[in-house]
């Protein structure tokens, strides 16, 4: 035993003898002299133990050495030249010499032993006789002693690797002045969410523009992780907003920790945190987003320690323990959850040249590639100890989504070499169109959720991404069926562009009903609410892209003025409770997905096809672009070693 393995012990103790101590303080001398009796006696017990064991315990380590397969590293190396044969890393000698030799080396340990013993002894001798304050202070020295070796492991230099093509990661001024002046009003919408971030949210997750402080929500886990500003920071900078920029990067060096006692949504800790670390890191070039991004990975590993390897939803970010949502499905993770992963992991992968990542993800595809799908369509819910699936229903939205759309941006972000991925995302939307895709009676083309055998007629603002999805997997899709493709995503749009434009505010509602007569209406209250969200935006700006028709800039500017006018307020952006009211109620959140999202995917709408071209950049689920791969195959990392 050596001296440092004392000090928790007394450390621990010592609190409970201050107790008695304050309540019978006549009695502390007396019981301070009896803990260090009782410890002293614990320490020659422990000591005359060890003595015994050496002694009279068999030689194990003869029958036992070749087995470990470690010996080259457990046992130092011996220069066979002097006569002796090496046999993985032990010698073999003639007999009688090597019982004299074998003598020597026992005498030579039990020398060693006593005189470790002896020193342990006076070391814990002096310790007690130190003051309780004396023993803390080497106690914190100790620990800290710990932390930095940690830190020195955490700050290893990264490999060097290739910088993928970054092709328009500025510009994109409209020539049009019309077109000029839309991006700078939502250039100018931008800056007054940042500002008030910036005044009365500053390292908290969100922003509460109404009371006018910090907010945040469980996903977030309980610590200060600075949300808006890792999410917001690539919208700053292909808005040029670069002092803002420097600002963000600057607090992200100084504050953004990830060993903190907080238990995070690995996959929103994944979509903002990581996506938007490595997309900062890409369009800077600032190694600090690399590297944070990197330990943060780290951190999320051990949610991956199921029987399975499907993640927990939740992990804490300092003991590494995950679990999953209580509301889930027996228990089950969340398809949209760990399929919405294959993204950054393998931009990890390629950056450190380390595959855990890729692993990981991978892993995570070939199970569900063995699993049976019901009328092929992937149910919500996947139970990670039994790798069995929870209740059937099936979304493209809140719960599946995010799932279909890594799988076409895995393809697309390998510079469509991940076929594999590209099939199952085609055998999927095939399901999808046969089960969940119908046109209601006025003739509007809606995805509804499959429940159990029956198809819920209804459609959710996050489905509404689909029509962008459909439209950017055209191009490439099975039997040419790329102008089909491309309807759908136009029919998608349109259903979404009339959820706005059936409400008062001409913002979009939570959920609306393809039923009993209604047609892309909220019915229940509870899904009336609008609270800042991009997917319809965001499926404008593909549509837009792909079609250059100006009805999505039409669209688009239409759904700008509705948020500049009822969701602004002095301290930033709310969301609003009813969009059917027509003096609605605030929220008061700004999230951060209105940063990294609504307002970049609005701003790329304004701007010229040349800002983050689709044939260089893969936008990750939360709108934070990651550069395509030009690699042969997706599993080799930028790392030459990995090549
Ligand atoms: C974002 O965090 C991401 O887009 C995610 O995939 C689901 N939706 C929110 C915003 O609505």
């Amino acid at each position: 035993m050596s001296a440092p393995s004392l000090l928790p012990l007394a450390g621990r103790r010592l609190p409970a003898l201050n107790l008695g101590a304050s309540s019978f303080p006549h009695h502390r001398a007396t019981l301070r002299l009896s803990e260090k009796f009782i410890l002293l006696l614990i320490l020659s017990a422990f000591i005359t133990l060890c003595f015994g064991a050496f002694f009279f315990l068999p030689d194990s380590s003869k029958h036992k050495r070749f087995d470990l397969g470690l010996e080259d590293v457990l046992i130092p190396h011996v220069d066979t030249s002097k006569g002796g044969k090496h046999l993985g890393g032990f010698l073999i000698h003639g007999q009688g010499h090597d019982e004299h030799r074998h003598r020597e080396e026992e005498e030579r340990l039990r020398n060693k032993i006593r005189a470790d013993h002896e020193k342990a002894l006076e070391e814990a001798k002096e310790k007690l006789k130190k003051s309780r304050d004396e023993i803390q202070a080497e106690i914190q020295t100790e620990k800290n002693k710990v932390v930095q070796e940690l830190k020195k492991k955490d700050s290893k230099p990264l490999p060097l690797v290739p910088l993928p093509n970054l092709i328009g990661i500025n510009g994109g001024e409209p020539a049009d002045p019309d077109i000029r002046e839309k991006r700078n009003k939502i250039k100018e919408m931008m800056k007054h969410a940042w500002d008030n971030y910036r005044q009365y949210g500053w390292g908290h997750n969100e922003l509460k523009p109404i009371a006018r402080k910090g907010h945040s929500t469980n996903i977030f886990g309980n610590s200060q992780m600075g949300a808006t500003i890792v999410d917001a920071l690539d919208t700053l900078y292909i808005m040029g907003l670069h002092d803002e920029f420097r600002e963000g990067q600057e607090w992200i060096d100084k504050n953004l920790d990830f060993s903190v006692n907080s238990e995070v949504s690995v996959f929103e800790v994944n979509i903002r945190f990581i996506g938007g670390l490595l997309a900062a890191y890409y369009l800077s070039g600032q190694e600090v987003f690399k590297i944070k991004a990197v330990q943060l990975a780290g951190k999320l590993l051990p949610a991956f320690n199921t029987p399975t390897g499907i993640p927990w939803a939740m992990v804490n970010l300092k003991s590494g323990v995950g679990r999953n949502w209580g509301w889930a499905s027996a228990g089950s993770s969340i398809l949209a959850e760990f399929g919405t992963l294959h993204m950054e992991f393998v931009h990890l992968s390629y950056l450190t040249g380390d595959p855990v990542y890729y692993n990981k993800v991978m892993h995570i595809r070939k199970l569900l590639q063995k699993m049976d799908r019901p009328n092929g369509l992937y149910p919500n819910y996947l139970n990670p100890r039994t790798g069995r699936w929870g209740q059937h229903h099936t979304s493209v939205g809140g719960l599946g989504d995010s799932f279909y759309e890594y799988l076409l941006k895995a393809w697309l972000m390998s510079d469509k070499t991940d076929t594999e991925a590209r099939k199952m995302y085609d055998d999927a939307i095939e399901a999808i169109e046969k089960h969940l895709i119908r046109k209601s009676n006025g003739g509007l083309t809606f995805i509804g959720e499959w429940k159990n055998g029956h198809l819920e007629r209804k459609m959710g603002h996050l489905t509404c991404f689909a029509g962008g999805m459909f439209a950017l997997g055209a191009d490439g899709s099975r039997d040419d069926k790329a102008g089909h493709y491309l309807q759908l995503g136009a029919e998608i749009a349109h259903t979404c562009h009339e959820s706005y434009d059936r409400t008062t505010l001409k913002l979009g509602p939570e959920a609306f009903k393809f039923d009993g007569g209604v047609e892309a209406v909220a019915v229940r209250q509870n899904e009336k609410y609008y609270i800042l969200r991009p997917e319809v935006i965001e499926t404008y700006w593909y549509m837009w892209r792909f079609t250059h028709d100006p009805k999505y800039r039409q669209w688009g500017w239409e759904a700008t003025q509705a948020i500049d006018k009822y969701c602004r307020v002095s301290g930033g952006f709310s969301g609003v409770k009813d969009v059917y009211s027509s003096s609605p109620t605030y929220d008061d959140v700004q999230q951060s997905f209105f940063l990294a999202e609504t307002l970049k995917y609005l701003y790329l709408l304004f701007s010229n096809d040349d800002l983050l071209p689709l044939d260089n950049w893969v936008f990750n689920t939360e709108a934070h672009p990651l550069p395509v791969l030009h690699l042969a195959n997706t599993t080799l990392s930028g790392n030459p070693a990995y090549r």
